[in-house]
Protein backbone atom coordinates (compact mmCIF):
# COMPACT_ATOMS: atom_id res chain seq x y z
CA UNK A 1 0.00 0.00 0.00
CA UNK A 2 0.89 3.60 -0.58
CA UNK A 3 2.41 5.50 2.25
CA UNK A 4 2.67 9.49 2.80
CA UNK A 5 6.14 9.64 2.75
CA UNK A 6 6.48 13.26 3.63
CA UNK A 7 7.66 14.70 7.07
CA UNK A 8 4.87 13.02 9.02
CA UNK A 9 5.71 9.65 7.63
CA UNK A 10 7.94 7.78 10.37
CA UNK A 11 5.56 9.29 12.59
CA UNK A 12 2.37 7.76 10.92
CA UNK A 13 4.24 4.17 10.23
CA UNK A 14 4.87 4.71 14.15
CA UNK A 15 1.50 5.11 14.67
CA UNK A 16 0.82 2.16 12.11
CA UNK A 17 2.99 0.24 14.08
CA UNK A 18 1.39 0.83 17.34
CA UNK A 19 -2.01 0.02 15.59
CA UNK A 20 -0.45 -3.65 14.64
CA UNK A 21 0.69 -3.62 17.98
CA UNK A 22 -2.56 -2.87 19.88
CA UNK A 23 -3.89 -5.64 17.41
CA UNK A 24 -1.28 -7.76 19.23
CA UNK A 25 -3.03 -6.98 22.50
CA UNK A 26 -6.75 -8.20 20.60
CA UNK A 27 -4.93 -11.31 20.01
CA UNK A 28 -3.76 -12.11 23.37
CA UNK A 29 -7.47 -12.22 24.71
CA UNK A 30 -7.71 -14.91 21.99
CA UNK A 31 -7.56 -18.50 21.71
CA UNK A 32 -4.24 -17.71 19.90
CA UNK A 33 -4.18 -20.54 17.08
CA UNK A 34 -7.62 -19.69 16.37
CA UNK A 35 -7.66 -16.39 15.59
CA UNK A 36 -4.23 -16.51 14.05
CA UNK A 37 -5.15 -19.26 11.44
CA UNK A 38 -8.34 -17.55 10.57
CA UNK A 39 -6.37 -14.29 9.67
CA UNK A 40 -4.06 -15.77 7.56
CA UNK A 41 -6.67 -18.01 6.01
CA UNK A 42 -8.80 -15.35 5.32
CA UNK A 43 -5.97 -12.76 3.99
CA UNK A 44 -4.34 -15.63 1.62
CA UNK A 45 -8.00 -15.91 0.25
CA UNK A 46 -8.22 -12.04 -0.50
CA UNK A 47 -8.43 -11.57 -4.37
CA UNK A 48 -5.45 -9.19 -4.38
CA UNK A 49 -3.63 -8.50 -7.27
CA UNK A 50 0.23 -8.62 -7.32
CA UNK A 51 0.83 -4.94 -6.17
CA UNK A 52 -1.37 -4.76 -3.61
CA UNK A 53 0.17 -8.13 -2.03
CA UNK A 54 3.20 -6.60 -2.03
CA UNK A 55 1.93 -3.50 0.09
CA UNK A 56 0.03 -5.66 2.26
CA UNK A 57 2.94 -8.76 2.83
CA UNK A 58 4.97 -7.22 5.84
CA UNK A 59 1.92 -5.91 7.87
CA UNK A 60 0.53 -9.38 7.45
CA UNK A 61 3.27 -10.79 8.19
CA UNK A 62 4.63 -8.28 11.36
CA UNK A 63 0.94 -10.07 12.63
CA UNK A 64 1.83 -13.39 12.01
CA UNK A 65 5.28 -13.60 13.96
CA UNK A 66 3.37 -11.48 16.84
CA UNK A 67 0.73 -14.06 16.80
CA UNK A 68 2.96 -16.99 16.83
CA UNK A 69 5.19 -15.17 19.92
CA UNK A 70 1.88 -14.98 21.58
CA UNK A 71 0.55 -18.21 20.70
CA UNK A 72 4.05 -19.87 22.79
CA UNK A 73 2.98 -17.54 26.09
CA UNK A 74 1.59 -19.76 28.91
CA UNK A 75 1.29 -18.50 32.14
CA UNK A 76 2.93 -19.85 34.93
CA UNK A 77 2.84 -19.32 38.52
CA UNK A 78 4.92 -21.03 41.40
CA UNK A 79 4.94 -21.65 44.56
CA UNK A 80 7.77 -20.95 47.26
CA UNK A 81 7.83 -21.56 51.38
CA UNK A 82 9.25 -24.06 53.76
CA UNK A 83 7.57 -27.21 53.85
CA UNK A 84 4.55 -27.72 55.27
CA UNK A 85 3.36 -24.29 54.94
CA UNK A 86 1.15 -25.51 52.49
CA UNK A 87 2.53 -24.97 49.11
CA UNK A 88 0.63 -27.87 47.59
CA UNK A 89 -2.23 -27.01 49.52
CA UNK A 90 -2.11 -23.77 47.68
CA UNK A 91 -1.96 -24.95 44.27
CA UNK A 92 -4.70 -27.55 44.90
CA UNK A 93 -7.07 -25.38 46.32
CA UNK A 94 -6.55 -22.86 42.92
CA UNK A 95 -7.23 -26.34 40.89
CA UNK A 96 -10.18 -26.76 42.76
CA UNK A 97 -8.56 -30.65 42.37
CA UNK A 98 -5.62 -32.40 44.88
CA UNK A 99 -3.30 -32.68 42.09
CA UNK A 100 -0.32 -31.94 44.10
CA UNK A 101 0.31 -34.71 47.27
CA UNK A 102 0.55 -33.18 50.56
CA UNK A 103 0.88 -34.11 54.24
CA UNK A 104 2.51 -33.59 57.26
CA UNK A 105 5.82 -35.02 56.53
CA UNK A 106 8.80 -33.49 54.61
CA UNK A 107 9.42 -34.54 50.98
CA UNK A 108 6.39 -35.06 49.61
CA UNK A 109 6.31 -32.81 47.14
CA UNK A 110 9.69 -34.32 45.96
CA UNK A 111 8.08 -37.80 44.54
CA UNK A 112 6.48 -37.02 41.36
CA UNK A 113 3.62 -39.45 40.68
CA UNK A 114 0.28 -39.74 38.45
CA UNK A 115 0.06 -39.67 34.57
CA UNK A 116 -0.67 -35.46 34.82
CA UNK A 117 2.51 -34.99 35.42
CA UNK A 118 3.19 -32.81 32.37
CA UNK A 119 7.29 -32.09 33.02
CA UNK A 120 8.87 -33.10 36.25
CA UNK A 121 12.23 -31.57 36.12
CA UNK A 122 14.23 -32.47 38.72
CA UNK A 123 12.31 -31.77 42.13
CA UNK A 124 10.41 -29.05 40.89
CA UNK A 125 6.62 -30.24 39.42
CA UNK A 126 4.46 -28.91 37.43
CA UNK A 127 1.14 -29.51 36.24
CA UNK A 128 -1.31 -28.19 33.28
CA UNK A 129 -4.35 -27.12 34.27
CA UNK A 130 -6.73 -30.27 33.60
CA UNK A 131 -9.91 -29.91 32.28
CA UNK A 132 -9.46 -26.75 29.96
CA UNK A 133 -8.74 -27.78 26.42
CA UNK A 134 -5.10 -26.28 25.31
CA UNK A 135 -4.56 -25.29 28.98
CA UNK A 136 -1.69 -22.33 29.05
CA UNK A 137 -1.80 -22.10 32.56
CA UNK A 138 0.93 -24.18 34.67
CA UNK A 139 1.33 -24.58 38.46
CA UNK A 140 4.67 -25.04 39.75
CA UNK A 141 5.45 -27.10 42.87
CA UNK A 142 8.76 -26.54 44.55
CA UNK A 143 10.42 -28.31 47.37
CA UNK A 144 10.91 -26.69 50.87
CA UNK A 145 13.33 -23.89 51.23
CA UNK A 146 14.61 -25.81 53.77
CA UNK A 147 14.63 -29.05 52.03
CA UNK A 148 17.09 -28.62 49.64
CA UNK A 149 21.07 -27.78 50.54
CA UNK A 150 21.53 -24.02 50.23
CA UNK A 151 23.41 -22.97 47.27
CA UNK A 152 21.35 -25.83 45.15
CA UNK A 153 18.14 -24.34 46.59
CA UNK A 154 19.00 -20.60 45.67
CA UNK A 155 20.02 -21.41 42.04
CA UNK A 156 16.78 -23.44 41.88
CA UNK A 157 14.41 -21.19 42.87
CA UNK A 158 16.10 -18.38 40.64
CA UNK A 159 15.51 -20.67 37.99
CA UNK A 160 12.26 -21.43 38.61
CA UNK A 161 11.29 -18.04 38.96
CA UNK A 162 12.84 -16.39 36.35
CA UNK A 163 10.51 -18.17 34.34
CA UNK A 164 7.46 -17.65 36.02
CA UNK A 165 4.64 -15.17 35.76
CA UNK A 166 3.68 -14.60 39.26
CA UNK A 167 4.98 -15.83 42.56
CA UNK A 168 3.59 -17.46 45.34
CA UNK A 169 5.07 -17.25 48.81
CA UNK A 170 3.50 -19.33 51.34
CA UNK A 171 4.24 -18.83 55.28
CA UNK A 172 1.74 -20.00 58.19
CA UNK A 173 2.57 -17.76 60.54
CA UNK A 174 4.82 -14.86 61.57
CA UNK A 175 7.80 -15.33 59.11
CA UNK A 176 11.43 -16.96 60.49
CA UNK A 177 14.68 -15.64 59.52
CA UNK A 178 15.13 -18.37 56.91
CA UNK A 179 11.82 -17.50 55.09
CA UNK A 180 13.16 -13.57 55.33
CA UNK A 181 15.87 -14.11 52.79
CA UNK A 182 14.28 -16.08 50.84
CA UNK A 183 11.67 -13.79 50.32
CA UNK A 184 14.47 -11.06 49.76
CA UNK A 185 16.34 -13.46 47.19
CA UNK A 186 13.20 -13.91 45.00
CA UNK A 187 12.15 -10.46 44.87
CA UNK A 188 15.20 -9.88 43.27
CA UNK A 189 14.19 -11.94 40.13
CA UNK A 190 11.48 -8.71 39.99
CA UNK A 191 8.33 -10.95 39.06
CA UNK A 192 4.75 -10.22 40.50
CA UNK A 193 4.73 -12.33 43.71
CA UNK A 194 1.91 -12.22 46.57
CA UNK A 195 3.18 -13.80 49.87
CA UNK A 196 0.20 -15.76 51.16
CA UNK A 197 -0.34 -16.15 54.56
CA UNK A 198 -2.18 -19.46 54.54
CA UNK A 199 -3.79 -21.63 57.94
CA UNK A 200 -5.42 -18.65 59.07
CA UNK A 201 -8.41 -20.93 60.13
CA UNK A 202 -5.66 -21.84 62.90
CA UNK A 203 -5.93 -18.66 64.47
CA UNK A 204 -7.98 -16.82 66.38
CA UNK A 205 -9.40 -13.84 65.05
CA UNK A 206 -7.33 -11.45 67.06
CA UNK A 207 -4.00 -13.59 66.80
CA UNK A 208 -4.31 -13.59 63.26
CA UNK A 209 -4.54 -10.01 62.55
CA UNK A 210 -1.96 -9.22 65.03
CA UNK A 211 0.28 -11.78 62.67
CA UNK A 212 -0.40 -10.09 59.45
CA UNK A 213 0.40 -6.34 60.79
CA UNK A 214 3.65 -7.73 61.97
CA UNK A 215 4.26 -8.69 58.97
CA UNK A 216 2.72 -6.45 56.86
CA UNK A 217 4.70 -3.32 59.02
CA UNK A 218 8.14 -4.88 59.97
CA UNK A 219 8.89 -8.15 58.30
CA UNK A 220 8.12 -7.23 54.52
CA UNK A 221 7.53 -3.28 54.54
CA UNK A 222 10.35 -2.62 52.82
CA UNK A 223 9.92 -5.48 50.19
CA UNK A 224 5.96 -5.91 49.66
CA UNK A 225 2.60 -3.52 49.59
CA UNK A 226 0.08 -4.35 51.89
CA UNK A 227 -1.81 -5.56 48.76
CA UNK A 228 0.71 -8.05 47.89
CA UNK A 229 -0.41 -9.72 50.78
CA UNK A 230 -3.51 -12.06 51.33
CA UNK A 231 -5.31 -14.24 54.15
CA UNK A 232 -6.20 -18.03 53.02
CA UNK A 233 -7.19 -21.02 54.71
CA UNK A 234 -6.17 -23.30 51.84
CA UNK A 235 -7.27 -26.75 53.32
CA UNK A 236 -8.88 -25.33 56.66
CA UNK A 237 -9.97 -28.13 59.01
CA UNK A 238 -13.37 -27.96 60.82
CA UNK A 239 -14.97 -28.67 63.48
CA UNK A 240 -17.73 -31.86 62.83
CA UNK A 241 -20.00 -33.83 65.37
CA UNK A 242 -19.75 -37.49 65.20
CA UNK A 243 -21.32 -40.40 67.47
CA UNK A 244 -18.42 -42.54 68.45
CA UNK A 245 -18.78 -46.26 67.98
CA UNK A 246 -19.88 -46.56 71.70
CA UNK A 247 -23.10 -44.37 70.72
CA UNK A 248 -21.75 -40.86 72.32
CA UNK A 249 -20.61 -37.79 70.81
CA UNK A 250 -17.39 -36.08 69.99
CA UNK A 251 -16.02 -33.75 67.73
CA UNK A 252 -14.01 -34.35 64.96
CA UNK A 253 -11.87 -31.79 62.80
CA UNK A 254 -12.08 -32.85 58.89
CA UNK A 255 -11.10 -31.30 56.25
CA UNK A 256 -13.32 -27.91 55.22
CA UNK A 257 -13.74 -25.62 51.66
CA UNK A 258 -10.44 -23.69 50.71
CA UNK A 259 -10.92 -19.84 51.39
CA UNK A 260 -9.11 -18.60 48.48
CA UNK A 261 -11.15 -16.21 46.80
CA UNK A 262 -8.98 -13.05 47.75
CA UNK A 263 -6.38 -14.81 46.69
CA UNK A 264 -7.84 -15.85 43.22
CA UNK A 265 -9.28 -12.32 43.07
CA UNK A 266 -5.78 -10.59 43.17
CA UNK A 267 -4.47 -13.49 40.82
CA UNK A 268 -6.27 -12.44 38.10
CA UNK A 269 -5.76 -8.71 38.74
CA UNK A 270 -2.32 -8.57 38.69
CA UNK A 271 -2.20 -11.03 35.55
CA UNK A 272 -4.54 -8.81 33.88
CA UNK A 273 -2.29 -5.89 35.02
CA UNK A 274 0.44 -8.08 33.20
CA UNK A 275 -1.16 -8.40 30.14
CA UNK A 276 -1.64 -11.79 30.33
CA UNK A 277 -4.46 -14.22 29.27
CA UNK A 278 -7.34 -13.37 31.20
CA UNK A 279 -9.51 -15.84 29.35
CA UNK A 280 -7.95 -18.95 30.66
CA UNK A 281 -7.31 -17.70 33.54
CA UNK A 282 -10.40 -17.19 34.41
CA UNK A 283 -11.60 -20.29 32.53
CA UNK A 284 -8.85 -21.80 35.33
CA UNK A 285 -10.34 -20.33 38.37
CA UNK A 286 -13.88 -20.25 38.08
CA UNK A 287 -14.39 -23.74 36.42
CA UNK A 288 -16.89 -25.33 38.34
CA UNK A 289 -17.33 -22.68 40.42
CA UNK A 290 -21.01 -22.08 41.89
CA UNK A 291 -20.31 -19.38 44.06
CA UNK A 292 -22.91 -16.41 42.99
CA UNK A 293 -19.88 -13.90 43.37
CA UNK A 294 -17.42 -15.11 41.66
CA UNK A 295 -19.98 -15.86 39.06
CA UNK A 296 -21.06 -12.35 38.96
CA UNK A 297 -16.96 -10.87 38.79
CA UNK A 298 -16.41 -13.04 36.26
CA UNK A 299 -19.45 -12.00 34.12
CA UNK A 300 -18.04 -8.35 34.87
CA UNK A 301 -14.41 -9.09 33.83
CA UNK A 302 -15.97 -10.43 30.90
CA UNK A 303 -18.02 -7.14 30.10
CA UNK A 304 -15.41 -5.24 30.64
CA UNK A 305 -12.86 -7.37 28.49
CA UNK A 306 -15.32 -7.67 26.01
CA UNK A 307 -15.91 -3.60 25.85
CA UNK A 308 -11.72 -3.14 25.91
CA UNK A 309 -11.56 -5.30 22.83
CA UNK A 310 -13.94 -3.99 20.91
CA UNK A 311 -13.16 -0.10 21.22
CA UNK A 312 -9.19 -1.44 20.75
CA UNK A 313 -10.95 -3.05 17.21
CA UNK A 314 -12.78 0.03 16.72
CA UNK A 315 -9.61 2.09 16.97
CA UNK A 316 -7.39 -0.53 15.33
CA UNK A 317 -9.84 -0.05 12.27
CA UNK A 318 -10.33 3.64 12.52
CA UNK A 319 -6.33 4.05 12.42
CA UNK A 320 -6.23 1.50 9.80
CA UNK A 321 -8.53 3.27 7.61
CA UNK A 322 -7.00 6.82 8.13
CA UNK A 323 -3.86 5.27 7.15
CA UNK A 324 -4.35 3.32 4.38
CA UNK A 325 -5.15 5.33 0.85
CA UNK A 326 -6.32 2.42 -1.05
CA UNK A 327 -10.17 1.46 -1.42
CA UNK A 328 -9.52 -1.90 -1.27
CA UNK A 329 -7.48 -2.40 1.76
CA UNK A 330 -9.63 -0.26 3.47
CA UNK A 331 -13.15 -2.05 3.09
CA UNK A 332 -10.80 -5.68 3.54
CA UNK A 333 -8.46 -4.94 6.41
CA UNK A 334 -12.10 -3.31 7.84
CA UNK A 335 -13.57 -6.46 7.49
CA UNK A 336 -10.81 -8.54 9.07
CA UNK A 337 -10.48 -6.20 11.88
CA UNK A 338 -14.35 -7.00 12.29
CA UNK A 339 -14.09 -11.17 11.84
CA UNK A 340 -10.50 -10.83 14.35
CA UNK A 341 -13.08 -9.18 17.16
CA UNK A 342 -15.85 -11.49 16.66
CA UNK A 343 -13.50 -14.41 17.22
CA UNK A 344 -11.76 -12.34 19.72
CA UNK A 345 -15.61 -12.14 21.44
CA UNK A 346 -16.53 -15.54 20.62
CA UNK A 347 -13.64 -16.90 22.92
CA UNK A 348 -14.16 -14.30 25.35
CA UNK A 349 -17.88 -15.94 25.88
CA UNK A 350 -16.74 -19.38 25.62
CA UNK A 351 -18.56 -20.10 22.24
CA UNK A 352 -16.42 -21.47 20.01
CA UNK A 353 -17.01 -19.99 16.16
CA UNK A 354 -14.71 -20.62 13.51
CA UNK A 355 -13.47 -18.49 10.46
CA UNK A 356 -16.76 -19.12 8.74
CA UNK A 357 -18.97 -18.92 11.48
CA UNK A 358 -17.81 -15.20 12.13
CA UNK A 359 -18.41 -13.81 8.84
CA UNK A 360 -21.38 -15.28 8.79
CA UNK A 361 -22.23 -13.39 11.77
CA UNK A 362 -20.83 -10.28 10.57
CA UNK A 363 -22.55 -10.89 7.29
CA UNK A 364 -26.23 -11.16 9.40
CA UNK A 365 -25.10 -8.54 11.52
CA UNK A 366 -24.26 -6.16 8.43
CA UNK A 367 -27.87 -7.06 6.69
CA UNK A 368 -29.50 -6.41 10.35
CA UNK A 369 -27.76 -2.93 10.30
CA UNK A 370 -28.51 -1.23 6.36
CA UNK A 371 -28.30 1.84 7.68
CA UNK A 372 -25.02 2.25 9.37
CA UNK A 373 -22.94 -0.19 6.91
CA UNK A 374 -24.40 1.53 4.00
CA UNK A 375 -23.23 4.68 4.89
CA UNK A 376 -19.86 3.13 5.78
CA UNK A 377 -19.60 1.87 2.43
CA UNK A 378 -20.42 5.20 0.78
CA UNK A 379 -18.22 6.78 3.32
CA UNK A 380 -15.59 4.61 2.42
CA UNK A 381 -16.35 4.51 -1.85
CA UNK A 382 -16.96 8.19 -2.23
CA UNK A 383 -14.29 9.44 -0.23
CA UNK A 384 -11.33 7.02 -0.48
CA UNK A 385 -10.19 7.95 -3.84
CA UNK A 386 -10.04 11.66 -2.54
CA UNK A 387 -8.03 10.75 0.18
CA UNK A 388 -5.87 8.53 -2.00
CA UNK A 389 -5.02 11.55 -4.28
CA UNK A 390 -4.33 13.49 -1.31
CA UNK A 391 -2.28 11.08 0.44
CA UNK A 392 -0.12 10.77 -3.03
CA UNK A 393 -0.22 14.57 -3.54
CA UNK A 394 1.43 14.72 -0.62
CA UNK A 395 5.47 14.59 -1.15
CA UNK A 396 5.04 16.14 -4.54
CA UNK A 397 3.24 18.97 -2.45
CA UNK A 398 5.86 19.38 0.16
CA UNK A 399 2.95 18.30 2.57
CA UNK A 400 0.27 21.06 1.74
CA UNK A 401 -2.78 18.84 1.23
CA UNK A 402 -1.97 16.57 4.14
CA UNK A 403 -4.50 18.74 6.15
CA UNK A 404 -7.35 18.10 4.27
CA UNK A 405 -6.25 14.33 3.96
CA UNK A 406 -6.20 13.97 7.96
CA UNK A 407 -9.38 15.57 7.98
CA UNK A 408 -11.49 13.46 5.56
CA UNK A 409 -9.27 10.27 6.78
CA UNK A 410 -10.60 10.81 9.86
CA UNK A 411 -14.10 11.32 9.49
CA UNK A 412 -14.14 8.20 6.91
CA UNK A 413 -12.36 6.77 9.88
CA UNK A 414 -14.84 7.68 12.42
CA UNK A 415 -17.72 6.47 10.60
CA UNK A 416 -15.99 2.84 9.81
CA UNK A 417 -15.21 2.94 13.94
CA UNK A 418 -18.47 3.59 14.69
CA UNK A 419 -19.97 0.95 12.73
CA UNK A 420 -17.38 -1.46 14.58
CA UNK A 421 -18.46 -0.45 17.65
CA UNK A 422 -22.16 -1.33 16.69
CA UNK A 423 -20.81 -4.70 15.35
CA UNK A 424 -19.51 -5.28 18.28
CA UNK A 425 -21.85 -4.23 20.58
CA UNK A 426 -24.38 -6.77 18.64
CA UNK A 427 -22.07 -9.73 18.48
CA UNK A 428 -21.52 -9.12 22.66
CA UNK A 429 -25.55 -9.20 23.18
CA UNK A 430 -25.99 -12.23 21.02
CA UNK A 431 -23.04 -14.23 22.58
CA UNK A 432 -24.15 -12.87 26.26
CA UNK A 433 -27.59 -14.75 25.48
CA UNK A 434 -25.81 -18.08 24.85
CA UNK A 435 -25.04 -17.00 20.60
CA UNK A 436 -29.02 -16.70 20.27
CA UNK A 437 -31.04 -13.84 18.57
CA UNK A 438 -33.61 -14.17 21.02
CA UNK A 439 -37.50 -14.57 19.74
CA UNK A 440 -37.36 -11.40 17.81
CA UNK A 441 -34.77 -12.11 15.74
CA UNK A 442 -31.33 -10.48 15.02
CA UNK A 443 -32.79 -7.29 13.36
CA UNK A 444 -34.78 -6.53 16.33
CA UNK A 445 -31.79 -6.89 18.31
CA UNK A 446 -29.73 -4.99 15.82
CA UNK A 447 -32.24 -1.77 16.33
CA UNK A 448 -32.46 -2.32 19.80
CA UNK A 449 -28.56 -1.66 20.02
CA UNK A 450 -28.40 0.97 17.69
CA UNK A 451 -31.10 2.18 19.04
CA UNK A 452 -29.20 2.58 22.21
CA UNK A 453 -25.71 4.07 21.16
CA UNK A 454 -24.81 7.28 21.27
CA UNK A 455 -23.29 7.61 17.53
CA UNK A 456 -22.09 11.29 17.92
CA UNK A 457 -20.08 10.55 21.26
CA UNK A 458 -18.43 7.75 20.27
CA UNK A 459 -17.67 9.03 17.02
CA UNK A 460 -16.60 12.00 18.61
CA UNK A 461 -13.71 9.93 21.16
CA UNK A 462 -12.94 8.49 17.90
CA UNK A 463 -12.02 11.56 16.11
CA UNK A 464 -10.30 12.66 19.43
CA UNK A 465 -8.19 9.62 19.99
CA UNK A 466 -7.22 9.91 16.13
CA UNK A 467 -6.69 13.54 16.14
CA UNK A 468 -4.13 13.13 19.19
CA UNK A 469 -2.62 10.19 17.55
CA UNK A 470 -1.78 11.41 13.58
CA UNK A 471 -0.88 14.57 15.31
CA UNK A 472 -3.61 17.08 13.51
N1 LIG B 1 -5.46 -26.13 59.30
C1 LIG B 1 -4.93 -26.02 58.09
N2 LIG B 1 -4.05 -26.90 57.62
C2 LIG B 1 -3.54 -26.75 56.39
C3 LIG B 1 -3.93 -25.64 55.57
N3 LIG B 1 -3.25 -25.74 54.42
C4 LIG B 1 -2.49 -26.84 54.49
N4 LIG B 1 -2.66 -27.46 55.67
C5 LIG B 1 -2.01 -28.70 56.13
O1 LIG B 1 -0.63 -28.47 56.27
C6 LIG B 1 0.10 -29.64 55.92
C7 LIG B 1 1.18 -29.31 54.93
O2 LIG B 1 0.58 -28.91 53.72
P1 LIG B 1 1.31 -29.07 52.32
O3 LIG B 1 0.45 -28.45 51.30
O4 LIG B 1 1.72 -30.47 52.10
O5 LIG B 1 2.60 -28.17 52.58
P2 LIG B 1 3.90 -27.98 51.66
O6 LIG B 1 4.97 -28.82 52.23
O7 LIG B 1 4.24 -26.53 51.80
O8 LIG B 1 3.55 -28.34 50.26
C8 LIG B 1 -0.92 -30.63 55.38
O9 LIG B 1 -1.22 -31.56 56.38
C9 LIG B 1 -2.13 -29.77 55.06
O10 LIG B 1 -3.34 -30.48 55.21
C10 LIG B 1 -4.87 -24.72 56.11
O11 LIG B 1 -5.28 -23.73 55.47
N5 LIG B 1 -5.35 -24.94 57.36
MG1 LIG C 1 4.29 -29.78 49.16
Amino acid sequence: MTRLSSDPTSNLDREFDSAIFSFEEIQAELNYKKAQDSLRELVENLDLTAQEVVGLESEINGLATMLDKLERTCIQIAAFGMVGRGKSSVLNSLLGQNVFETGPLHGVTRTSQGANWTGDSGDVLRVAFPGVANSQIELIDTPGIDEVEGTQREALAHQVAKNADLLLFIVSGDMTKVEFEALSQLREVGKPMLLVFNKIDQYPDADRMAIYRKIRDERVKELLSPEEIVMVAASPLVAQAVRRADGGRGVQRVPGKPQVEELKRKIIEILHREGKSLVALNTMLYAGDVNEQLVQRKMEIREESANQLIWKAVMTKALAIALNPVTVVDLLSGAAIDIAMILGLSRLYGISMNQQGAVGLLKRIAISMGGISASELLATLGLSSLKGLLGLSAPVTGGISLAPYLSVAITQAGVAGVSSYAIGQVTKTYLANGASWGPDGPKAVVSRILASLDETSILNRIKNELSAKLGS
